[in-house]
């Protein structure tokens, strides 16, 4: 019997999938699953760790003496934001799974609008052979917002497939391959982007970043004759109306979307119907539980050894 405090964990993930994965994940001290109704009954004042995805909002009254918090995701802005957050380390979950397949995605959303598969979907559907020559992935510019895991990997994925890449982060970074820009430089990295990637955390500072003004600012007149947004950071960076909007007006060419001010996107909202706008459920990069319980394991291994934790947030940053 494991005689270590249980690890809580709060994820809102698919419930039967958690029960399943956790019935064998941490053997030496077992968890306690906060979606397990019994679990309302217990006493959590002993618990020393949780690992939480938009989890109760009681969960830090009723733990009030956890020692690290761990992410059920990459991104911590729903963690942040709880009511009566502890102040101790939180960790974020970082993965090669995860990483792989944000860029998968990536990587998939760029070739769709270069060899323009809208076109080609609406040519299968109306039995029309609407052969064209698309433009090569080298006469575009891919620029990556957020120099971060997950923007560098799709960076350099984008780069085998023969794209010209440049990225954007708030601290300039040296990239082999890749010309970067630091904070300051936004307009100009816009000014050279055909396709824009957006891979930043939500923090006050890119909340409603991606907005009329900022499509503006993307080159016109590209290998794609306009330029495309493509966003997997999170919603509430971007402003829809203005997406639906530059896309109207000519100002965008195509989007591809996979996160949203509001999730799920409402059936009514105008994205759904938009020529040329792919649209994903939050699932670029979904955390694999397996993967995700190994982490947090591996990082309870280095607390308990005296070892500094990895991929802690930075409050002051948000990220
Ligand atoms: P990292 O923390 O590794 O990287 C974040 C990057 O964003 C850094 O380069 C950072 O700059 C940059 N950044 C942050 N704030 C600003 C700013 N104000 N201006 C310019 N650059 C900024 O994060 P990850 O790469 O691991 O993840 C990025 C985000 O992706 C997550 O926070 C999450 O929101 C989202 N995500 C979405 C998933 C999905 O399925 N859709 C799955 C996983 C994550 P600097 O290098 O200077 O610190
Ligand atoms: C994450 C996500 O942040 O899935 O990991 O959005």
């Amino acid at each position: 019997m494991p005689t270590r405090p249980p690890v809580l964990v709060d994820l809102k993930f698919d419930p039967e999938s958690t029960a399943r994965i956790l019935k064998t994940a941490f053997a030496d001290r077992g968890s306690i699953n906060a979606a397990d109704p019994a679990s309302k009954r217990l006493d959590l004042t002993g618990v020393d760790y949780a690992l939480l995805w938009k989890p109760d909002a009681d969960i830090f009254q009723r733990a009030p003496n956890l020692k690290v918090l761990f992410s059920g995701g990459a991104g911590v802005d729903s963690i942040l934001s709880i009511p009566d957050l502890p102040d101790v380390p939180i960790v974020r979950f970082v993965d090669r799974s995860l990483t792989t397949r944000m860029s998968e995605w990536v990587v998939m959303q760029c070739l769709m609008h270069l060899r323009r598969q809208r076109e080609h979907d609406r040519h299968q559907r109306d039995r029309v052979w609407g052969k064209r020559v698309p433009p090569e992935a080298a006469e575009m510019t891919v620029g990556i917002m957020g120099l971060g895991i997950l923007g560098q990997d799709a960076a350099a994925k984008l780069r085998v497939m023969g794209f010209n890449v440049i990225g954007w982060s708030r601290s300039k970074k040296q990239v082999d391959g890749i010309e970067t820009f630091g904070g300051s430089e936004l307009d100009t990295f816009l000014s050279k982007t055909d396709i824009v990637v957006g891979l930043l955390p939500l923090t006050p500072d890119t909340t409603g970043l991606y907005n009329k003004a900022f499509f503006a600012k993307l080159r016109q007149g590209g290998a794609l004759g306009k330029p495309v947004f493509i966003n997997a950071g999170r919603g509430r960076s971007q402003i829809q109306a203005d997406i639906v909007a530059s896309i109207e007006s000519g100002v965008l060419g195509g989007a591809s979307l996979d996160v949203f001010e509001v999730e799920p996107l409402p059936a009514d909202d105008p994205l759904w119907h938009l020529e040329n706008v792919f649209i994903t459920p939050h699932d670029a990069a979904t955390s694999e539980e397996n993967a995700l319980f190994r982490h947090v394991e591996s990082q309870i291994a280095r607390f308990e050894r005296g070892e500094p934790l990895q991929f802690v947030v930075d409050r002051t940053t948000g990220y």
